[in-house]
């Protein structure tokens, strides 16, 4: 069965009726740029073919009930005309009630739905899949009520019930590349003004997730510090974004900085720079300069931001040590655990699925989860 036609049938059996439409957004994998986009750097993310599904029709009162296939078929429901309070035992709950209340604060022309959502983007992997929801929830009510929103406010407003509502102060990254993404092709956003270029996937290169399984603790607090130390960093060069700083201008002033703070500077400035060659590399479809830059942003993670843990440290040798010059693997995402990524001629997936079946679990204890992507589209209709 596919989602749509989970999404569908729990909500005709659940509330009796037919939904009028059923959107999705995807979950993202991030090729290189990490921890840029709150510094107002550059990210180069593609929307994989895992995502939310979320079936609805309007109701004829002031109430959005909605029901979570994939958390025991839990039930929400709350009133557009009382203020929008957390739910307290239902951490999913959350997302829906975020978004409905910032999506009110933009555009209020809108009344009651039903929604059924279900989901296969890989839960706290780092593969987004709360901003999925926050986006495939925004679309789902955009799209019933016509609202004059596009995909960017909704990527916004995305990111302003996580900011705001749940207590994840992340960076716009996810929410944008579910609203955005492209068929076949990765994104390089510039964080600052919101634009993006879109980078064609060269032929026959396979985009690999493996997930290191580790279990992750911690995330929002050791982030929510990350982001700290950088605005920090931001504060010393007296401007309001590491964007603004040169790597040049950090260079001459570095010993006079808190040492880690100076790391984190250092990762952010030349993960911007690592970034940008990427976009280059991709385009041009030079796996070698992409696996070297990859690596490069690896060490950066693991030495000046400090976001890698050891088993995602061993995954990414594992798979270096097997491609060698043919592609790269860094891990993704905000950290702590969660996938690495990797680019690859397609005819070696097998050989690296090989390799880490073989090896990972011997090194750290741990069995992966192997995925193979396809870089996809951002939010629409089902
Ligand atoms: C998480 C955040 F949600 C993003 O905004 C981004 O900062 C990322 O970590 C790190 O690059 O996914």
């Amino acid at each position: 069965m596919t989602l749509k036609n989970i999404t569908e049938t729990t909500f005709r059996q659940s509330f009796g009726y037919d939904a009028a439409l059923t959107v999705k957004a995807p979950g993202r994998v991030n090729l290189i740029g990490e921890h840029t986009d709150y510094n107002d750097g550059f990210v180069l993310p593609c929307a994989i073919d895992y995502e939310t599904v979320v079936s609805c029709a309007k109701r004829d009162d002031r109430k959005i009930r909605v029901i979570a296939v994939d958390c025991d078929h839990q039930q929400d429901i709350f009133s557009l005309d009382e203020p929008i309070l957390s739910h307290e035992s239902q951490q999913w709950s959350n997302y829906v009630r975020g978004v409905v209340k910032h999506l009110q604060q933009r555009d209020s022309n809108f009344g009651g739905a039903d929604l059924v959502l279900s989901g296969n983007v890989p839960q706290g992997a780092g593969l987004s899949s709360s901003a999925s929801l926050e986006v495939a929830v925004g679309k789902a009510i955009q799209t019933l009520y016509h609202l004059r929103l596009d995909d960017v406010a909704l990527a916004l407003n995305g990111q302003e019930a996580e900011n705001q509502f749940v207590g994840c102060n992340c960076g716009i990254m996810d929410q944008l590349i579910s609203a955005l993404g492209k068929d076949n092709h990765a994104l390089l956003i510039d964080c600052r003004t919101l634009g993006t270029r879109a980078v064609p996937m060269p032929a026959n290169v396979a985009v690999i997730i493996i997930n290191s399984n580790v279990k992750r603790g911690l995330v929002d607090s050791e982030y929510n510090a990350r982001r700290e130390q950088c605005e920090t960093g931001a504060r010393f060069f007296a401007v309001d974004k590491l964007r603004d700083v040169e790597l040049s201008q950090f260079e001459a002033v570095e010993h006079e900085l808190d040492p880690v703070v100076a790391k984190r500077v250092r990762h952010v400035l030349t993960e911007n720079a690592r970034t940008l060659a990427a976009a280059e590399a991709l385009a041009a479809g030079d796996l070698t300069k992409m696996g070297i830059l990859m690596a490069e942003s690896h060490a950066s993670m693991r030495d000046d931001f400090e976001i890698t843990v050891p088993p995602i440290d061993s995954l990414v040798e594992i798979v270096k040590q097997e491609i060698g010059t043919e592609g790269g693997v860094r891990m993704t995402g905000g950290g702590f655990g969660g996938c690495v990524v990797a680019l690859v001629p397609t005819e070696r997936v097998e050989s690296v699925r090989a390799a880490v079946a073989e090896q990972y679990r011997q090194k750290t204890g741990l069995k992966e989860t192997f995925y193979v992507c396809h870089a996809s589209e951002g939010t629409g209709l089902c």
